[in-house]
């Protein structure tokens, strides 16, 4: 590679956790970080002014899947790649669709070179495979984007286990070397280091699989290690096993992924989860979790779940969080956002989602603040506590 696509220093080490720095071409990202996820080139019910100007996220998610379906990626490349065609100047990251096929279409077949699926917007026959699946995300232009692999459910037995593992690691393979050609091509087009920085080099993540079975993950780590990437992922975790194994694959696992990388956990989770990862080394999360429910009508708090539906709150002039800083909860009421929610009015969602977002964010910069000045252990209990203990 002609180019550092990505700087990774880790700035503080506090036990098993550490607070370090992602430099890309267009953001400084200050981890642990959590990115927003904006699977179809929106954050929902966020835009993107208030997403960086407010919320202060530096870095996004979003999904080749659903932008490979609609509105095709082609067609973004001819709009000046992704960053230009929505909007957003920081920094993003794809997903490679592997788990989006999984979660999403319902008929798959899959096959040593790829899936085929049907599109669940209009039934029609697709196919993905390591190859396609890193040309999409060379056109999207994201900073950083993932290896081709395939979440197995998380209770899958053994052997299923290293079926799938085995096939993650050659697609792995096959996602590096596409990748590596596709950056080789790029850099050939005549772009100098500086510009390489500046416009196109990309950064590719590995990701480890292995389900919940310890000796799988700890070979899928080694072999991911080997092929050699920019950074390190951990997939197939929150898809259907106890929260204890989920658990258990962190303690033995994030703390044997390359040091001088960073490290994301896929797809996870609640503040405990984040907490409970944080502390064995995870640099980087995404989860729909905040945006999602804050459509439903929850909202996440220091003092744990707020569900605004409930009749409790119809008089409740406080605001959701009382400790919480956000343009919501410096401006309107429970009372206020319930009576949105049952109207049906879609400020409701909008109000929602910042807060939660906001909560997210504020949270990580909180654990980033204690992990610096070494109190991140007495930080998470007190966290945990509160967050436990329930709301007035
Ligand atoms: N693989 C990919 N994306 C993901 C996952 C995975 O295993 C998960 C699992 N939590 C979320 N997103 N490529
Ligand atoms: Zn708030």
């Amino acid at each position: 590679m002609s180019a550092q696509p990505i700087i990774w220093q880790t700035l503080a080490q506090d036990e098993g956790a550490r607070a370090g720095i992602l430099r890309t071409r267009r953001a400084t990202i200050e981890t642990p970080v959590f990115m927003p996820v904006g699977t179809l080139g929106s954050v929902k019910g966020v835009r993107f002014e208030a997403l960086e100007t407010e919320l202060d996220a530096r870095i996004i998610l979003a999904n080749t899947y659903h932008l490979y379906l609609r509105p095709g990626v082609e067609l973004i490349r001819a709009c000046g790649g992704l960053h230009r065609f929505i909007g957003w100047e920081r920094a993003m990251l794809t997903d490679s669709g592997g788990f989006q096929v999984w979660s999403l279409s319902g008929l798959r077949r899959v096959t040593e070179e790829g899936v085929e699926f049907r599109s669940h917007i209009d039934g029609s026959q697709c196919f993905l495979s390591p190859e396609i699946a890193m040309e999409a995300q060379a056109a999207l232009g994201a900073e950083i984007v993932m290896a081709f692999d395939e979440c197995p459910p998380g209770k899958s037995s053994l052997e299923e286990a290293r079926r799938s593992m085995e096939l993650t690691l050659r697609w792995a393979q096959r996602s590096r070397r596409r990748f590596l050609e596709l950056q080789r091509e790029g850099a050939d087009a005549g772009r100098t280091q500086e510009q390489d920085l500046l416009s196109g080099a990309q950064a590719q993540f590995g990701i480890v699989q292995g389900a919940i079975h310890l000796d799988l993950r700890r070979e899928s780590l080694a072999r991911t290690v080997e092929i050699g990437f920019e950074g390190y992922a951990l997939g197939g975790l929150s898809v259907g096993e106890e929260k204890g194994a989920m658990y258990e694959v962190l303690a033995e696992i994030a703390p044997l992924m390359p040091a001088d990388r960073p490290r994301y956990l896929m797809g996870v989770g609640t503040p405990e989860d984040l907490l409970e990862a944080v502390a064995h080394g995870i640099d980087m999360f995404d989860c729909v979790l905040p945006t999602r429910t804050a459509r439903n009508g929850l909202a996440w708090t220091s003092r744990g779940r707020l569900n605004v539906k409930n009749a409790r709150w119809a008089r409740d002039t406080k605001p959701l969080d009382e400790e919480c800083a956000c343009a919501v909860c410096r401006r309107h009421s429970r009372a206020y956002l319930r009576h949105l929610y049952l109207a049906g009015e879609m400020l409701a969602a909008i109000l929602l989602t910042h807060h939660n977002l906001f909560f997210f964010l504020d949270t990580m910069r909180r654990v980033r603040q204690s992990i610096r000045s070494g109190c991140f252990s007495r930080f998470r209990q007190e966290f945990l506590e509160r967050f436990n203990a329930g709301l007035d």
